[in-house]
C-alpha cells in the first residue's frame, strides 16, 4: 500500500480546558470563521437602441446561452428594463462585465451592464 499523507489529528469539539481526548489542555480555541466567498449577478440593462440580435448574441457568447434562452432573457431586459446574464465569484463577474461593454463599445451600441451582489 502506498504511503497515505499524515494527517493532524481533528482536535475535540468544545471549550478551552482539560482534553479527555489527549490528556492536553486547549487554552484558547479558534472558531473557523471564513464566510464563503459571495456570488455577483451580472445584468443587461434595457436601451432604445442597442439592437435584439446584439443582445441575443452577448448572452451566447459571453454567457454560454442557448438561443432559446438567450432571446427569453432579452425580451425579458426589453420589457422588464434589466434582467439576470448569470451568477458569478466577484472576479468573474467584473471580467465579464469589461467584455460585454467592450464588445458594446466596439459595436458602436449603448448597451449598459452591471454587476451587483447576489
Ligand atoms: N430595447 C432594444 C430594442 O428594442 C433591445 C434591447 C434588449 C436592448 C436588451 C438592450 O439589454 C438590452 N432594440
Amino acid at each position: 500500500m502506498p504511503d497515505l499523507p499524515r494527517q493532524p489529528p481533528v482536535p475535540p469539539a468544545g471549550p478551552p480546558g482539560r482534553d479527555e481526548f489527549d490528556g492536553t489542555t486547549t487554552v484558547e480555541r479558534q472558531t473557523q470563521k471564513t464566510e464563503p466567498p459571495r456570488l455577483y449577478q451580472v445584468l443587461l440593462l434595457n436601451d432604445d437602441f442597442t439592437p435584439m440580435e446584439f443582445v441575443v448574441m452577448v448572452l451566447q457568447e459571453y454567457f454560454r446561452h442557448d438561443l432559446d434562452t438567450a432571446t427569453q432573457i432579452m425580451l425579458k431586459i426589453h420589457h422588464d428594463g434589466r434582467g439576470v446574464c448569470g451568477v458569478f465569484s466577484k472576479d468573474v463577474a467584473a471580467t465579464k462585465v469589461e467584455l460585454v461593454l467592450a464588445a458594446a463599445r466596439r459595436a458602436g451600441h449603448p448597451l449598459q451592464c452591471i454587476m451587483e451582489a447576489a
